[in-house]
């Protein structure tokens, strides 16, 4: 079933009022993405911080459908690592994805499935494509929140494994 028309304000208040489903993730969830293990344990000894949240609005949708989903990726460190979301593929169909900065600023790391690697800014006012093909994973390089807005086709499987072993390194 199609998503019903809707017009609304473009933050994550807004898409709470509408019904999105808000995912949190915390660093114990997220630790293998960092490779300081020591600064990882220091830091949950100390608690375990939401790292960032994904508001998406309510399915159902169907495959001629839009993904729209707001994140807010904290700010924060790891060692020397930014706080980063996990990153993957879009698989079956591999399509483009594209990311409008809302407030804050980082940067997308691209990755091919080759290994090639390349790295978009993030921020407010602007627009970062990745075509299909590309992995994506945004880190936040500030102090503040990055807010940013993402749009692909809904048909879209999200395929975390190989972006994980790829690791935009
Ligand atoms: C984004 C991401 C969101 C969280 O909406 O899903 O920023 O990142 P991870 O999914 O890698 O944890 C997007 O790329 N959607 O396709
Ligand atoms: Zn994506």
């Amino acid at each position: 079933m199609a998503m019903e028309p809707f017009a609304i304000g473009l933050t994550p208040a807004d898409y709470e009022k509408h019904g999105a489903l808000v995912t949190r993730r915390t660093l114990s969830q997220l630790q293998a993405l960092y490779t300081d293990r020591e600064a990882v344990e220091r830091q949950l000894a100390e608690g375990d911080p939401v790292v960032y949240e994904v508001y998406e609005l309510p399915h159902p949708n169907d495959e001629t459908d839009l993904l729209v989903n707001i994140t807010v990726l904290y700010p924060g460190k790891v060692g020397e690592e930014p706080f980063m979301t996990k990153g993957h593929f879009h698989a079956e169909p591999d399509t483009a994805e594209a990311v409008i900065g809302l407030s804050g600023s980082g940067e997308m790391l691209i990755q091919r499935r080759n290994g090639e690697l390349r790295r978009l800014v993030v921020a407010e006012g602007k627009i970062s494509y990745a075509g299909g093909g590309w992995s994506h994973r945004v880190i936040n390089t500030g102090d503040v929140p990055l807010v940013f807005f993402a749009v692909s086709g809904a048909n879209i499987v999200h395929d975390y494994d190989t972006a994980a072993r790829l690791n935009f390194k």
